[in-house]
């Protein structure tokens, strides 16, 4: 197969497409702590076959399920599948990729007309001991977490009316209750959203269907313990561009940021939209929460304009990557007062992939993490990911004295996200744990699972785990806890 020569099939990028279980791993510096006992499920993009419409990006490679299982006795399992979506199965059918511009389907194979399109390729979601793979255009579909197969699309019992689920949930801590939403809820380039929520034990309870200002990219969402949340950057789909084969998403520099707000098991119709700056860009949320005083604040990483350098270039913006403003904010929403305005405070440099801990979903929050860029990097940043470039530290953002310290990964060095794992040990912070890529000569790379103290990232990592086969870029991951993947089985 020959893929285009672009970063978003070279170097780390290079398409791997193996399927692989690989048993009995072992540190090969320190020792696994004693709270990493479970799994971390990792959604990995990775393409079966070589696009036809070129320049492709990243965000359409085909989705792999991968599981780093932490055993009891100190090992650790390493498996990778695809995810076998319809579409997956009908180009596997036909040997080659039948699906053509990012979500156009107007750019397809006439063959595959009305065949669901989503690859499933952003999130593994975990919630009542059912794994998912997602991916904001589409259904969910439903994996093994034992096997990894592919059991098929999720619509919770045959009840969730919208077409497409994000690969953004959250979990409420007290309830365990999953809040979830989808864009483009009724068909292509539609405004039509759709909120739903299930109970602790999956079932969903209701679903109610909004109108939003335009048809946006809301890529993440964020509750507090009394409102939902929903983010939507001025990156807009317009059908008649789909139509004419043109690109899914068109960043407007002249369009306000709108954060609409309502009651978290509430009716759609008392949505409130605030306004933010105009032109800016934000994918995920680290969290959000209310103060006394009626405010609702929510943390985010937010860039000047759109980070996907395909998006920039489908909307004639001109902004090459190293001068990509844009920083970690605070957005206010006064709940309290009457207009739209949003009050905005920096918090941090720019960065992405935040994590907290589980217990402090919608409240407020003593630290959080990120991915970021090492200030004082000695040479390029390792290329790769569906943005291009890996990143190079990881940042701890300590909200009571502001203070931002981390560890920069060293030379050559680029990571994907991580996952937080809660410690046993009363005011320990628990664990962070990632994919952490090594390039060690010219298209030659190691990868390795590394293991900090949440609390003590400049420590360095406390335990690496090398895994001996080639891995390609991961997007998100979910860490389940080895009881709760044990009672599944049991289920
Ligand atoms: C994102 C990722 C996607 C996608 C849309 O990280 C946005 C943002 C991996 O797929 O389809
Ligand atoms: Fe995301």
């Amino acid at each position: 197969m020959s893929f285009p020569a672009t970063l978003d099939y070279m170097g780390l990028n290079k398409p791997v497409g193996r399927e692989v279980s690989i048993k009995g791993l072992k540190p090969s510096e320190g020792s696994i702590p004693a709270d990493v006992k479970g799994v971390f499920f990792r959604a990995v993009p990775d393409p079966q076959f070589e696009p036809f419409f070129v320049p492709d990006t990243a965000l359409s490679d085909d989705g792999m399920i991968s599981r780093v299982l932490f055993n009891e006795d100190g090992t650790v399992d390493y498996d990778i599948k695809f995810v076998q979506t319809p579409r997956w199965k009908a180009e596997n059918a036909a040997g080659k990729r039948l699906f053509g511009r990012y979500r156009n389907p107007y750019t397809n194979d006439p063959s595959v007309e009305g065949v669901e399109g989503t690859v499933s390729n952003t999130t593994p979601i975990w919630h009542a001991g059912t794994l998912l793979m997602t991916k904001e255009d589409g259904p969910a579909h439903r994996i093994d977490p034992f096997t990894l197969d592919t059991i098929g699309a999720y619509d919770f019992g045959g009840v969730l009316k919208s077409k497409t689920m994000t690969a953004h949930v959250r979990i409420d801590p007290d309830t365990q209750e999953m809040f979830v939403y989808g864009y483009e809820a009724d068909g292509l380039c539609s405004a039509t959203m759709a909120y739903w929520w299930t109970d602790k034990d999956g079932k969903l309870v209701r679903e109610q269907w909004f109108e939003a200002p335009f048809c946006s990219l809301v890529h993440d969402f964020v509750i507090t313990e009394h409102y939902a949340i929903f983010p939507l950057q001025p990156t807009v789909a317009d059908l008649g561009i789909v139509k004419a084969k043109g690109a899914h998403w068109i960043h407007h520099p002249e369009l306000e940021y709108h954060v609409g707000i309502m009651p978290l098991r509430g009716d759609v119709k008392d949505m409130r939209w605030f306004k933010g700056p105009k032109g800016v860009s934000s994918f995920h949320m680290m969290n959000a929460f209310e103060t006394p005083d009626g405010k609702v604040h929510m943390d985010h990483h937010v860039t000047d304009t759109i980070a996907f350098p395909h998006i920039r270039a489908d909307s004639g913006i001109d902004v090459p990557p190293q001068k990509l403003g844009g920083g970690f904010q605070r957005w206010t929403m006064d709940m309290a007062a009457e207009g739209d305005g949003i009050a905005v405070t920096p918090l941090g440099p720019p960065g992405d992939m935040p994590r907290i801990a589980n217990a402090d979903q919608g409240r407020a929050y003593k630290q959080g993490y990120y991915c970021s860029m090492n200030p004082q990097m000695m040479g390029p940043p390792v290329m790769g990911g569906v943005v291009g470039a890996m990143f190079s530290a990881l940042l701890r953002v300590d909200f009571q004295t502001g203070a931002i310290i981390g560890y920069n990964l060293p030379p050559a060095h680029g990571m994907s996200e991580t996952v937080h794992v809660d410690a046993s040990e009363p005011g320990h912070e628990g664990w962070l744990v990632g994919v952490v890529d090594h390039e060690t000569g010219p298209d030659q790379y190691e990868h390795a699972i590394w293991i900090w103290n949440a609390g003590n990232l400049p420590a360095g990592p406390v335990c690496k785990v090398p895994i001996p086969t080639r891995m390609r870029p991961q997007v998100h991951g979910w860490w389940v806890p080895m009881k709760d993947y044990l009672a599944a089985k049991a289920a």
